[in-house]
């Protein structure tokens, strides 16, 4: 008797893959349901057991939709432009795309070893030129667009200028990504038309602007804040510098207002829209202008609270600042310059997070607006060049900051809150009447706040502003593998090549910066471009996040050469109904897809204006690290117990090495040559025992377990239902595979259910019992329900129950049998096949339809009554729900009880409450 899962796995496989069996086509007939996973970087070491996780929950979820009726678009491709392929490229000289294409495969044959349901018609990779011309596609069109605030969307640019022809740009409210100076129809029309281009540049919503950047030496490139972590890159965990860079961006600013209120409408964790808020972070104020005392400057801050105004007593900027230079007293040069070279190498995370207030005095002074006094000008990090406008008032009784800034470097601190002694900073003062504030004594926050504003703005010395943190999105990269911009540049100005063609990745040397410093595709030469045009190419390409942001899209229509997804497709398919991924993307990914989303739907080219209505974040399986020590300075490694008695080092093994913590010391010795001749000291049993650790699963730290020999050993359907056995899909959990034998003899029993000692197999036409039909429905209930719910760990319980449960009423009717299978297909879709198909199924079991639950079988079969004498009770009687009422009664005279109690008397009369009671009046 076999279940021999290799066997069976292979011939599904073949099937499926030969039937097309998970090819989609839109069916108006039909429900949609779109199903997607957050497509994976193909990296070199493939998929290790945590990266299937989601895959497989979505993969019985789309199982699970299909079954009851639903189309289910649940497809899989490659975000397969990125660092690590061309790194790689850098060190060997292989062309990334071999690299990424022999990845690709075999990401492929991994998946495909675990028995995922994608239609593999719509697969895409986002380095294939024949996908990424859409991406530049998009590129164009963000560039062929401005956004009109007053109507709240993207419009084309060719509609700006005949405005400005008209009634030149006074009367355009639009985002513009530098001020824009004031023009009429007359002076438009008369302008030279590179004047006219120029101008227009700084409308588009992809524009190249010079920005303070995230550079990271190491990488050759700049990173977005999201790719940066405490002042590292994410990726190789190199420093990051900021540095003034001319870039392309894209305005998400535009859109920070409807990213942030449409997150409302998001079926998403609570945690993931907080990180989105907090990220767009809106804050309503003024911008205020402070005159400087020596020359005609103004300085311009940002500040949330105008209340306050009266409390100000000194200016900070940035250190990046513009007016630093000229504000500075040359006795001050040198102390600022030093300051200014300190704070460059500090990144923006670590600024904010200053313990230690630290700046410089400039020597200079400004006049505050209201009291004429005047007021020093610093420079400190704590301002941040990006924010706001880069400079702020300070006011040392309402921030804590300025608070403890002012006390270090002895600067006046004026209290303007009532009753609150200044011994500390009165952060968040806002329910306190104000004083020494002139027209805003006595007041409260919030009416000092509009009066304040007021006030300001009827002066001319500022006006009310809402700011966002959300910083327009760079979009250029020093790199090689990534997207080709479709622009070249003439006389210093860009411009869009405007052809259907795709602009291709040309070949070259190598794959490093020029030795002028210019990205890598600098070295192409004028033939190596498929389309050249003007004085030369733009050099940068585009950041992984361009791919990606749209390709949920693109899955919808896959082959479509003519556009990036058909109207029609995307009207059927619309958003993605579930979509699980890891929580790491919760400010890149899940951001730029919401932008490019809203701009597609702006432009009337999708009818949605959101990507993802529902998101799950699947927890992340950790790995259990083996440690080893090392006596520092020797060869020698100190078993565990022993390491308090040397000064030692931990150090990482690879976990093939050990079992049971215990280390295979020969296999150690050959796994690196550095420990061939290692000499350890053992425990008392002669062991080496190390130390085990659960942490993220990483190449670095040798904890990596792959699916390829689990699937060996078990097969796919065991490991697809081990993984979710391990606990919620959220929820963090070390991968352990001690657990994965009681997973699989439970398809083993199942098996054995159904088959007799010679492996034949055998099901009986008989009717079920009642017992049967209860234990098949209950267990649909269940999982019909978890499933809803999307708890995938809970319906294996059910199905093992179900399963021990029939093998004690030695159940294997074709009806309960039938029931079974299906329940088990999104789980164990092999295996389920298998038994379809002996069960004498001409279509594949990815065709049938969920069993139907029917409560009528959850009743209970019996009943135990309290039978009582006269109303006393005496003893209990179990009998069938069905039996009807004189059945019950002759059976109730016949019990030898009833004999006993009645000692011969004659019964008046019988009363049987249906599955209440029995009572004998006599
Ligand atoms: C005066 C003031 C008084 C402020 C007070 C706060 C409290 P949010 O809410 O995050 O927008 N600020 C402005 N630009 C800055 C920059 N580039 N770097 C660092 N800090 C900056 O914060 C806005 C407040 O943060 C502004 O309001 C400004 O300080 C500071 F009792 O101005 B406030």
């Amino acid at each position: 008797m076999k279940y021999d899962f290799l066997e069976i796995e292979k011939k599904w496989q073949k099937y499926w893959k030969e039937n097309h069996s998970y090819k989609v086509i839109e069916d108006k007939n039909k429900e949609k349901c779109y199903i997607l996973d957050m497509f994976p970087y193909p990296s070199g070491s493939g998929l290790h057991v945590g990266h299937p996780l989601g895959y497989i929950a979505t993969d019985i979820y789309a199982r699970y939709k299909t079954l009851n009726g639903f189309n289910v678009l649940h497809p899989m491709g490659y975000d397969s432009f990125g660092l690590p392929a061309e790194q790689y490229a850098i060190q060997t000289g292989t062309h990334p795309r071999i690299t990424t294409e022999k990845n690709i495969n075999r990401y492929r044959q991994q998946l495909d070893s675990i028995g995922f349901s994608y239609d593999w018609s719509r697969e895409i990779a986002t380095s294939q030129s024949s996908y990424y011309k859409w991406t530049q596609w998009i590129f164009k069109l963000l560039f062929n667009s401005y956004y009109c605030k007053t109507e709240n969307k993207a419009k084309s640019i060719d509609n700006l200028v005949s405005i400005f022809k008209k009634e030149g740009n006074k009367t355009v409210n639009a985002y513009t990504n530098e001020n824009v100076k004031f023009f009429n129809a007359e002076e438009w029309n008369s302008m030279p038309e590179k004047q006219q281009y120029e101008s227009l540049l700084k409308y588009r919503l992809a524009f190249i602007s010079e920005t303070w950047v995230n550079w990271c030496e190491e990488l050759g490139t700049v990173l977005a804040n999201d790719e940066v972590k405490d002042g590292y890159s994410e990726r190789g965990g190199y420093p990051v510098e900021q540095k003034l860079m001319k870039q392309w961006s894209l305005a998400i600013t535009a859109y920070a207002d409807r990213l942030l209120q449409d997150l409302n409408n998001l079926d998403w964790p609570d945690s993931i829209k907080e990180i989105q808020k907090n990220w767009i972070g809106k804050s309503n104020g003024v911008l205020l202008n402070f005159k400087t005392e020596e020359f005609e400057r103004y300085i311009e801050v940002f500040t949330t609270r105008p209340d306050t105004v009266f409390g100000v007593t000194f200016l900070v900027l940035a250190p990046e600042h513009r007016l630093v230079s000229d504000l500075t007293i040359p006795e001050q040069k040198e102390k600022v310059n030093q300051y200014i070279r300190e704070s460059k190498a500090k990144s923006e995370r670590a600024r904010q997070s200053n313990k230690q207030v630290s700046g410089v005095f400039t020597g200079s002074y400004a006049i505050h607006p209201f009291t004429k006094e005047k007021i020093p000008i610093w420079i400190a990090d704590y301002v941040l060049i990006n924010y706001g406008t880069g400079a702020i008032m300070a006011v040392p009784c309402g921030d804590q900051r300025d608070w403890q800034f002012a006390k270090s470097f002895d600067i006046n601190i004026v209290n303007i809150f009532e009753g609150v002694d200044i011994k500390d900073s009165a952060n968040e003062q806002k329910d306190i009447c104000l004083k020494n504030s002139d027209f805003l004594n006595s007041l409260t926050y919030n009416e000092a706040f509009s009066i304040a504003s007021k006030e300001i703005e009827s002066k001319g010395i500022g006006k009310i502003k809402t700011n966002f943190r959300l910083r327009d999105a760079i979009f250029s990269r020093q790199r090689y593998w990534g997207e080709p911009f479709p622009v070249y540049y003439e006389s210093e100005l860009p411009y869009i090549i405007e052809n259907e063609e795709v602009v291709t990745l040309p070949e070259i040397d190598q794959y490093l910066p020029t030795k002028e410093g210019e990205p890598p595709l600098a070295r192409a030469k004028k033939d190596d471009w498929n389309i050249f045009k003007g004085d030369r190419m733009e050099v940068n390409v585009m950041p992984g996040w361009a791919g990606s942001s749209w390709y949920y899209l693109r899955y919808m229509d896959a082959n479509n050469d003519l556009e990036f997804c058909s109207r029609e497709k995307s009207n059927y398919w619309g958003q993605v109904d579930l979509y699980i991924g890891g929580s790491e993307h919760a400010v890149g990914h899940l951001l730029y897809s919401r932008f490019w989303t809203k701009f597609l739907y702006d432009k009337g080219f999708v009818s949605f204006n959101e990507p993802f209505k529902k998101l799950v974040n699947q927890g992340m399986i950790l790995g259990r690290s083996s440690l080893v020590y090392r006596i520092n300075n020797t060869n020698t490694f100190v078993t565990a117990e022993k390491k308090s008695e040397h000064d030692v080092t931990a150090i990482h093994v690879d976990v093939s090495l050990v079992t049971n913590n215990i280390l295979d010391i020969n296999l150690f010795k050959k796994w690196r040559p550095e420990f061939e001749g290692a000499e350890f000291i053992l425990n008392d049993q002669n062991n080496y025992l190390c130390d085990s650790e659960v942490e993220k699963m990483s190449k670095s730290k040798f904890n990596v377990v792959v699916p390829d020999d689990l699937i060996q050993k078990f097969g796919a359907d065991t490991f697809r239902l081990y993984e979710m056995f391990l606990g919620p899909l959220e929820q963090y959990k070390p991968w352990d595979t001690s657990g994965i034998n009681g997973v699989h003899n439970f398809l083993k029993k199942f098996w054995r259910l159904i088959h007799d000692e010679k492996n034949n197999f055998l099901i009986s036409e008989e009717e079920p019992s009642k017992d049967s039909y209860k234990t098949l429905h209950k267990t649909i209930k269940k999982v019909k329900e978890d499933i809803d719910r999307l708890s995938f760990n809970t319906p294996v319980s059910a199905l093992m129950i179900c399963v021990n449960e029939l093998t004690d009423q030695k159940c294997n009717s074709r009806k309960i049998i039938s029931g079974f299978t299906l329940l088990l297909s999104p789980y164990a879709p092999h295996l389920a096949e298998e038994i379809w198909s002996k069960l004498g199924n001409k279509t594949s079991i990815t065709k049938a339809s969920f069993p139907i639950f029917n409560q009528n079988y959850l009743e209970e079969s019996e009943f135990t009554y309290p039978v009582s004498f006269n109303g006393k009770m005496r003893f209990k009687a179990t009998f069938g729900i069905d039996k009807k009422q004189k059945e019950i009664e002759k059976e109730i005279l016949e019990n030898e009880n009833t004999i006993k109690y009645l000692s011969g008397k004659k019964p008046n009369k019988i009363i049987v409450v249906h599955k209440r009671i029995i009572n004998i009046v006599f």
